[in-house]
């Protein structure tokens, strides 16, 4: 399989392994990404850190050389097909960081638009160059972008195809940080700052931003106000108010 899970820690590490191609999405690679989403969402991982081997690309984009001369239906299919499996990254109940180590093109940046957070080492280049092909994004691009450097910046990088570094990606706010290392490591290392808080009370911070980006205001605050309950009424937030008034760490539970 192209696709190696392991743990590591308290944390879920997905590798894409397919370097002679620049870890490109081949279909079949698609669906085993689906299944491991799966696998990784019935576990207990408290963050998914998502990779590529090699030093040169965490992913090169959809597999270019299966998608020619495919039936109009079957390329609608596969577009879909690619939406679910990143959409079910996008919906585990724990956070996810993309570690772009090298090219993130395409279908390689769909996919860590679709994780919680985005880490890029200083050779990572990311881009959808589809337009180049006389292609449009198909696996979540032209929505997933817009929400998070803006319409005009992601129909600039859609339109001419334009590809940013990693200083670039951070300015504008694609890539969260920029890092140096071990890609795993420096995903871990992230990780950490945010996963010995209670796994539910993150869900409801990452549901209600989540919502912010297509709910009208009125409507997001009201969403706000309900998560922000929930999260009140968990075990979690009393430990973590006890905690504070008697001056000792929190012990959380997921509860
Ligand atoms: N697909 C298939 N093979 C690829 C891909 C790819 N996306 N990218 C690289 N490879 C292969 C190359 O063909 C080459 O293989 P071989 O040695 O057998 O010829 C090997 O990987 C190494 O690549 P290069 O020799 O090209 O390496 P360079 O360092 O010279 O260049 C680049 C690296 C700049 C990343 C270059 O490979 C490149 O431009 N790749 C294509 C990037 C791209 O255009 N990605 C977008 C693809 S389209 C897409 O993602 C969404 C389509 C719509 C989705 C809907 C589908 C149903």
């Amino acid at each position: 399989m192209a696709i190696e899970l392991k743990r590591v820690d308290e944390f879920a590490v997905v590798t894409l392994r397919r370097p002679e191609a620049l870890n490109a999405l081949s279909f079949a690679l698609i669906e085993d990404l689906g299944r491991t989403f799966d696998q990784v969402g019935g576990g207990d991982a408290r963050a998914l850190i998502v990779t590529g081997a090699g030093d040169k690309a965490f992913c090169a984009g959809a597999d270019i050389k299966e998608l020619v001369g495919r039936p109009l239906m079957a390329q609608k299919r596969g577009a879909e097909t690619g939406q679910a499996m990143f959409a079910k990254l996008d919906r585990l109940p724990m956070p996810s960081i993309a570690v772009l180590n090298g090219y993130a093109f395409g279908g390689g940046l769909e996919l860590a638009l679709a994780c919680t957070f985005r880490l890029a080492l200083p050779n990572a280049r990311m881009g959808l160059p589809e337009i180049k092909l006389g292609l449009v994004p198909g696996y979540g691009g032209t929505q997933r972008l817009p929400r998070v450097v803006g319409a005009a910046r992601a129909l600039e990088l859609i339109l001419t195809g334009r590809t940013v570094d990693a200083a670039e990606a951070v300015r504008i706010g694609l890539a969260n940080r920029l890092v140096d290392g071990d890609p795993v490591a420096a995903g871990i290392a992230f990780a950490r700052e945010f996963s010995r808080y209670s796994l539910p009370v993150l869900g409801f911070a990452r549901e209600a931003v989540t919502r912010a980006l297509d709910t009208p205001l009125n409507e997001g605050l009201k969403v706000e106000a309900d998560l922000s309950t929930l999260a009140f009424r968990t075990e979690d937030a009393a430990e973590g108010m006890a905690a504070f008034i008697e001056k000792r760490a929190p012990r959380f539970h997921d509860r």
